[in-house]
């Protein structure tokens, strides 16, 4: 019974001598326990390596703990769960946020030293979990993080992929790619549950079964894989709580080919059994265009099905009717990747569990909410239906039915306005019949959400205008956030004391609406020294590794300007690469005595394009070949230097961010749809150039426009500029320098003539000539406020001071309170 169990774990408890200690002494034995008996070296002779896998090992050893006490607590209390579905998530290194989020960051670096080492060292050897593209993935690693300290009951779905987006590496000014085979040395920060496995099916016919005198379609499937869980504890800051990021890895199922083996076809049904292996072996690099791959559709299928089969087994485990389960789960779609999920779960309730279609159809619309992060139509996710029908024959007919259903309600609504019948059908017929993703999510969630209140205006007036038209109280906005915890805490670490010892408080930590203290401070010139500091010593660390990456030696009195992100032509590197061609162009003819009175800079410029992105990998070769140029013009020295940063990733941006004094974010108005860099820049007391696009809107909002270097189109202007086409005004000055790359200035003339065409006049879809006056305009104001310190690290402070509202703490609340409907579940320490 009860009673005889609990004496058994008490038993166990204090042979195990209560929980693990965290004062210097304890800590460094575990390390030295795991030297010898995880890593298996031997203690008069281990690496850094060696010493941050004990490292690691002592710090999983705690994190499993409070991860143990957090989930017997969620069952205990039974709240209702958010489940937080993605097919990515850009955790990059876990060391330094583990062991800060469990507030033992101080504890281990004594125990560390006394041993003869260096934490910062020591976390240098963690390689990024890069199970993402870009700011989707990113942003789903801050939820995480926020849903932690915050307490909330939930869970994060995921998938395991040995290869994590692929490292790029730039061989003469060209991208290649690398894989990023990242297990390699194996993964402390996961726990391999080799219980809690799944069945996955693919393939196969429908038939028709008798039950109870009534005809039902049942699916036989060809084909089975099994899905095996790795945990991945996620610790709350300044709490108990650490949640879990449950990741899928595929494995061949026991189900043995029997008839393979009998014929005595061995080897083949071997190596067809590893085949199967190969369904979470790669991320997509795309972070934008859908191609109707079967791998892929595999792999959101294996990910649908293997949370879904955990997710149906905990509720059944407490709870017996599925009336419930709108109560008690809360199912979070993250873009339209996992949407499968809505006829999975339809499947699962109609075929498997026996309900109703009606009964089970109710119950499903009650529990999901969905997320888009996309602004454009054409970037919306389509499944062709011959791919779907061979691979998931029965999923096929159960989303026709979910199709013909809603069309017959939506008769009843609109007529027979044939029109947008067919608009917001969730099968599109043309040359490639397919299942549009977005549509099904929206029928099916009883929320929408936008990333950014411009996104969801687009949202409601564009991209989904038919159905904001529909049901206009299920569109919401929850704009972005990231975590302060990982943005300014994890990578910057002397910005982190100054905050608290200005504010007088590291509550900040838990609560970055108290940022806003900053403002009390801004008048203060010690406090403006301090800050300046901060920043110098941050520009040291990142002209340090400019140097060891690229050879470049940088001043640190110049202007650290910097645009990291993927690349993308709406992104508009190449504005920003326009830009520095047109500086150099300017210092090249100014008078000597004129160049005294320039503001020296380093631009930066980091990012990947995906491999099969031709204008991208174009504009990668631009931004050398201009460096190449600029960097070794002896007539230029430090007045402008240009570097581009390889194989940017999370790490990578730790580095940069806090280095920054200019940040760029150049996106044609009405294209990103909130970003999220910005937001990290900003926390770290970096200006923005910017345009009015996604939530750079809501940060003018919060910080003024007097604070920020804003520039361009708005995006009412957009359609209109389009159109005129080839009568859109463009500057003289960016005729010049489109000249200069396609006469050969830069050299590989004809390589670059595909991409200047795309900036032809009456050819510039993302209109930067028509920008780029205005672009001009606003670069030319930031160096007027670079040679005023004083104004310049006051805008720096009051940027800092109102970026409480982006951090992900407040997007999360949000969500919980309005979407999920889901409490703070506070496992008592
Ligand atoms: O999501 C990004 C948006 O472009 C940003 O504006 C936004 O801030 C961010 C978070 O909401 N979208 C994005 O990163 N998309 C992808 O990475 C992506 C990945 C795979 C795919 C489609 C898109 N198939």
């Amino acid at each position: 019974g009860f009673g005889e169990r609990k004496a058994k774990a008490e038993r166990m408890f204090s042979l195990m001598d209560g929980f693990l200690k965290n004062d210097p002494f304890s800590l460094q034995k575990d390390i030295l326990h795991h030297v010898e008996y995880t890593v298996a070296r031997s203690r008069f002779n281990f690496d850094d390596y060696e010493a941050y896998q004990a490292l690691s090992h002592s710090v999983r050893d705690r994190l499993i703990e409070r991860w143990h006490d957090t989930h017997t607590y969620f069952k205990r209390t039974k709240p209702k769960r958010l489940y937080f579905l993605s097919l990515e998530f850009l955790m990059g290194r876990s060391l330094s946020n583990s062991v800060i989020n469990l507030g033992i960051q101080d504890q281990y670096a004594e125990a560390l030293s006394q041993l003869g080492f260096e934490f910062d060292v020591l976390a240098e050897q963690e390689g990024d979990a890069a199970l993402g593209n870009g700011g989707l993935a990113r942003f789903s690693a801050c939820q995480m993080d926020s849903l932690a300290t915050l307490d909330y009951p939930a869970w994060g779905y995921g998938l395991r992929y040995e290869y994590g987006l692929f490292r790029q590496i730039i061989v003469d000014g060209f991208q290649h790619e690398q894989p990023d085979y990242w297990l390699n040395f194996g993964n402390p920060w996961e726990i391999e549950r080799i219980h809690v496995t799944y069945e996955v099916k693919f393939y196969g016919t429908v038939e028709d079964v008798d039950r109870n005198g009534e005809k039902h379609e049942v699916w036989i499937p060809g084909e089975t894989v099994e899905a095996v869980a790795y945990d991945n504890p996620i610790p709350g800051y300044g709490t108990r709580n650490t949640i879990n990021l449950r990741l899928w890895a595929a494995k061949p199922s026991n189900h043995f080919d029997l008839e393979a083996y009998n014929t005595g076809d061995y080897i083949n049904s071997i190596v067809n059994r590893q085949r199967t292996e190969s369904i979470s072996n790669v991320l997509y690099p795309d972070d934008r265009s859908h191609q109707g791959k079967e791998m892929r559709l595999k792999q959101q299928y294996f990910f649908v099905s293997a949370s879904l089969q955990d997710i149906i087994r905990r509720f059944k485990e407490a709870h017996n009717n599925f009336d419930e389960l709108p109560e008690k789960v809360a199912l979070h779609l993250n873009d339209t990747h996992p949407s499968l999920s809505i006829a999975e779960i339809m499947r699962i309730l109609v075929d498997e569990e026996q309900l109703d279609w009606n009964k089970a159809w109710n119950i499903v619309c009650k529990i999901f909410s969905f997320t888009t992060h996309t602004v454009v139509a054409e970037g919306l996710e389509k499944i062709p239906t011959d791919l779907l029908g061979s691979l998931l024959p029965r999923h096929l007919q159960i989303l026709y039915k979910i199709n013909s259903n809603f069309m017959e309600e939506l008769k009843k609504r609109i007529g027979l306005d044939y029109n947008r019948l067919s608009r917001m059908s969730i099968v599109e017929e043309g040359a490639v019949k397919s299942i549009r993703m977005a549509n099904l999510s929206i029928i099916c969630s009883h929320t929408v959400n936008g990333v950014s209140k411009l996104h969801s205006d687009t949202l409601k007036m564009r991209t989904f205008k038919d159905f904001y038209e529909l049901w206009p109280e299920k569109f919401q906005y929850t704009t972005n956030g990231v975590t302060q915890r990982r943005w300014i805490v994890v990578s910057n670490p002397s910005l982190c004391a100054l905050l608290s010892k200005w504010l007088g408080t590291e509550a900040w930590i838990r609560n970055a609406d108290l940022l806003t203290g900053l403002r009390d401070h801004v008048d203060n010139t010690g406090f403006r020294h301090e800050w300046k500091m901060v920043k110098r010593l941050n520009k040291m660390r990142l002209a340090e590794y400019i140097e060891t990456m690229s050879g470049v030696k940088v001043s640190l009195d110049a202007m650290f300007d910097v645009q990291v992100k993927r690349i993308h032509e709406y992104k508009r590197q190449l504005l920003n690469i326009f830009g520095i061609i047109h500086r150099y162009d300017c210092l090249k003819n100014m008078d000597k005595n004129d160049r005294t009175k320039v503001v020296p800079r380093v631009c930066i410029i980091g990012g990947k394009a995906a491999p099969g992105y031709e204008i991208a990998k174009k504009i990668i070769k631009l931004c050398h070949a201009v460096a190449e140029k600029i960097n070794n013009d002896a007539d230029i020295g430090d007045l402008l230097k240009l570097v581009f940063i390889p194989d940017y990733n999370v790490s990578v941006a730790e580095m940069v961010i806090p280095g920054a004094d200019l940040s760029q974010h150049l996106s044609t108005a009405g294209h990103e749809a909130s970003g999220t860099g910005s937001m990290k820049f900003l926390m770290n007391g970096c200006l923005l150039l910017a345009t009015a696009d996604g939530s750079t809107v809501e940060i003018i909002e919060e910080i003024g426009s007097d604070n920020l270097f804003l520039f361009g189109a708005k995006v009412q202007e957009v359609a209109e500029l389009r159109e005129k086409g080839g009568a859109l005004k463009v500057p003289l000055q960016f005729a010049r320098v489109l000249r200069m790359v396609r006469d050969g200035y830069f050299g590989d003339k004809d390589y670059f003539k595909s991409l200047c065409d795309t900036v032809e006049v009456g050819n510039d879809f993302y209109l930067l000539g028509s920008d780029f006056g205005s672009y001009l305009e606003a670069q030319a104001a930031a160096d007027k406020a670079f040679v005023e310190p004083e104004k310049w690290t006051k805008m720096s402070i009051l940027s800092a001071a109102g970026s409480g509202r982006f951090s992900s703490d407040r997007t999360i609340r949000e969500y919980a309170e309005r979407t999920w409907k889901i409490d703070p579940c506070q496992c008592p320490f």
